[in-house]
């Protein structure tokens, strides 16, 4: 089995911890999806990381979707095998992405020369990323989706997506508003399979 990932992306580490945590080999294929040489697109249409090659040959992608294949694999259960149990699960997980979405979305265009930037673009893109940690406090409060006891795709998620906030939107200071996410983070964030994976720096 082979991943292609870069190793910024938090979609990919998603995956990538995800792995980790089931105890399933793999080769992990490094491969920027911004640069010409790219070959990304021969895996994913979309050109976007992450892609996994199945032992079969089969190419599963986006990240929902290679953590589904993965979860036919055995190794540690992420999701509850029963479909209505899994839907708190995999809706704390698209919330998670979601605020990723909107951070790269805001990074990206913050990245582009300042007289081209759309201000209120990304003002709307912070929007949602403040409205979603709201919502992702409410649902911890309500442990709606969250592992518990055993680690997650939810908790996968949301620990890529604070991780990413780290990386890349360190001024938001998310721990001193989200003070309930902070402190069940901690721990998540400290595990190997987050360690192992985190970002290269800058
Ligand atoms: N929904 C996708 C998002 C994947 C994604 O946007 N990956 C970024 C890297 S962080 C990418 O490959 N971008 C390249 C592009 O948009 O051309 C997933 O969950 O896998």
């Amino acid at each position: 089995m082979k991943l292609v990932a870069s190793l910024t992306s938090p979609y990919a580490r998603k995956i990538r911890v995800a792995l980790a945590e089931k105890g399933l080999p793999f080769t992990l294929e490094v491969d920027i999806p911004w640069l010409p040489e790219t070959a990304v697109p021969s895996y994913n249409p979309l050109g976007k990381v992450p892609a996994l090659v199945a032992d079969d040959g089969e190419v599963w992608y986006d990240s929902p979707v290679i953590a589904l294949y993965l979860e036919t694999l055995g190794g540690a259960p992420l999701l509850p095998a029963e479909r209505l149990a899994s839907l708190p699960v995999r809706q704390t997980e698209a919330l998670a992405d979601g605020i990723t979405d909107a951070a790269v979305a805001a990074f990206l265009e913050g990245n582009r020369p300042p007289e081209k930037q759309d201000q209120a673009g990304i003002e709307r893109q912070l929007t949602k990323i403040h409205r979603g940690l709201a919502a992702l406090e409410e649902r911890l409060v309500q442990r709606k989706g969250f592992g518990g006891a055993s680690i997650n795709i939810a908790d996968i998620a949301v620990g890529c997506m604070l991780g990413y906030l780290d990386f890349r939107f360190g001024h938001l200071h998310w721990r001193s508003t989200h003070p309930n996410l902070a402190a069940w983070a901690a721990d998540l964030l400290a595990r190997p399979s987050f360690t192992d994976t985190a970002p290269p720096p800058a």
